[in-house]
């Protein structure tokens, strides 16, 4: 039996070893090669599959931890990468040891089906909900579709590459090589580890040219402080994805879709959408986790379509109870059939005059008022009436449960911790900041110097409407008569005459309430 070829089971199984890390370069570089064109690969969706199964208290002491979401992020993506690596490696350490007996033998069926066939249907059954991801936008069918044959061919440049790195370093001597001196496997390996980290560093390539195009570098982002305005500027419009990178979505592959529980499913292209009469509405956004001086917040003018003009055509059935909506990032969230009839329920595709921009759902998002901004699915291309037991993605994570925005109002000027000389003062101080309730609006806004023992009136010099933040400032400005340290706080009342209140026993993740104070510091 014993020739001269004769592999040992260990050197073998470091010959798949070294043959698997390289075809899982491979693979991975082809991943990133997709990721370049849009297309969703298991490095993008595993956290979005991953996610939801992370309750807010622990997601948000993780993102702690690593340093924010969008560290998180990274985290998320560079584990997977590291993940892919060390399981082909370990794939290929099997096949090498396998194959130990007779390391020429080919058997393209049984490698087909253990590194393609199998990992194909096992991401086809892990990763079901979140396949249907296109970043450029195509329908969740056509994207679920693209997402497995980009994955197929993920998995067959990895099986062909282990099989041919293993066949080249475990093979028969060449004519030239035999009687060579120096140890043929060596060389060979050292040659296919060059080849690896030239493709390596391909990979590390299109690494830097994704992760310009990522979103790390907005999202989180906070309006706040001097800069507010009644309406928010396109570009300082606060900031929030779950995505490592948004959709940019090219709008001749997009379509609109309404199914589900109804009697005629109807699919708009964005110009049949864009030829129903639209309405325009001021509607103020805020995250369910914006604290309480936080600017997760911010206010447009939205032009859109309201929802219930393409429900009623298709008509909703009998046992409808929910709309789910559906983002091309895979990303849903729902509301009740009735807040989805309401005619301020629109679905926008201009902000403040303008096109969406991408980052806030370009060509079209849910503009759905007196909700959190989770509500406000962006990249919207699927409009589903269910039944009432689905949730959204961080609803399952345990955010919520009813995401309504409790009245909440803010100090931006001055700045937190701000010194005055009452010397140096030529004037009163300026004091103002927002106050949103929900879709309620805002009908009174009140002042306390003393830590909230005494309250007077503030003026309203902006008033958004029912669906938008109003803006106020202190009347004639504050003069304040002794030096000292006051805690300065605001409280709103909405246009239901409900007064802001802070709720004790509301946990963070239903959205918290409270009052925003400062603490100013006056000297003589
Ligand atoms: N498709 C999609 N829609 C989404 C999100 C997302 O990650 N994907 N994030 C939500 C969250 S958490 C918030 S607060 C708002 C933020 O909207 P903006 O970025 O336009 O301000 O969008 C919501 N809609
Ligand atoms: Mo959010």
């Amino acid at each position: 039996m014993s020739s001269p070829d004769q592999l040992s089971g260990w050197k073998t199984t470091a010959a798949g070893l070294l043959a698997g890390l390289v075809a899982a370069i491979a693979m991975t570089v082809v991943m990133l090669l997709l990721a370049c064109f849009g297309v969703a690969t298991p490095l993008a969706i595993i956290g979005d599959r991953l996610s939801i199964f992370i309750p807010p208290e622990p997601f948000l002491s993780i993102m702690g931890r690593v340093g924010g979401y969008n560290h998180l992020k990274q985290l998320g993506v560079g584990s997977t990468i590291a993940g892919q690596l060390l399981v082909g490696a370990l794939g290929g350490a099997v096949f090498g040891l396998m194959m130990r007996r007779d390391p020429i033998r080919r058997a393209p069926g049984t490698t087909m089906s253990i590194f393609v066939l199998l990992p194909i249907v096992a991401v086809a059954i892990a990763l079901w909900p979140v396949l249907g991801t296109s970043y450029r936008g195509l329908p969740i069918e056509a994207a679920r579709l693209v997402t497995l044959v980009g994955f197929a061919l993920s998995v067959f440049v990895f099986e062909r590459t282990l099989v041919a790195g293993f066949q080249f370093l475990a093979g028969r001597k060449t004519a030239d090589e035999v009687g060579e001196f120096t140890p043929v496997i060596g060389r060979r390996a050292f040659v296919l580890s060059g080849l690896g980290l030239i493709v390596a560093g391909g990979g590390a390539g299109l690494m830097h040219k994704l992760y310009r195009a990522a979103s790390f570098s907005y999202d989180g982002t906070q309006y706040k402080g001097r800069i507010v305005q009644a309406i928010t500027p396109n570009d300082q419009f606060y900031c929030v994805t779950k995505n490592v990178i948004d959709p940019q979505v090219n709008v001749a592959l997009w379509h609109l879709e309404v199914n589900g529980l109804v009697e005629n499913p109807t699919t708009y292209r964005f110009d049949d959408f864009k030829a129903i009469n639209p309405i325009e509405q001021e509607t103020t956004l805020m995250c369910i986790s914006n604290g309480l001086d936080a600017g997760l917040m911010s206010n447009a003018v939205w032009k859109g379509v309201p929802m219930h003009d393409l429900l009623d055509p298709a008509a909703p059935l009998s046992s409808a109870a929910r709309v789910r909506l559906h983002g091309v990032d895979n990303y849903t969230d729902t509301i009740s059939l009735e807040k989805a009839m309401e005619p301020t329920t629109i679905i926008a595709y201009e902000m403040n005059g303008e096109p969406l921009a991408h980052r806030h759902g370009y060509p079209a998002r849910v503009v759905v008022p007196g909700y959190f901004g989770e509500k406000h699915v962006k990249w919207l291309t699927r409009i589903e009436v269910t039944t009432a037991d689905v949730k959204g993605f961080y609803e399952t994570q345990g955010w919520g449960p009813d995401f309504i925005v409790p009245t909440r109002s803010r100090i931006d000027v001055p700045d937190r911790n701000a010194q005055f000389s009452l010397s140096k003062l030529t004037g009163p101080i300026e004091i103002k900041g927002v106050a949103f309730g929900g879709d309620r609006g805002i009908s009174r806004v009140e002042l306390s110097f003393d830590d909230g023992k005494t309250w007077r009136d503030a003026d309203i010099y902006y008033a958004g409407g029912d669906l938008a933040w109003s803006l106020w400032s202190a009347h004639g400005g504050w003069m304040p008569d002794q030096p000292g340290d006051y805690t300065i706080v605001v409280r709103a009342t909405d246009g239901e005459g409900e007064v802001q209140e802070w709720d004790q026993d509301r946990p963070f993740k239903s959205g918290v309430t409270g009052f925003h104070k400062i603490v100013v510091n006056v000297t003589a």
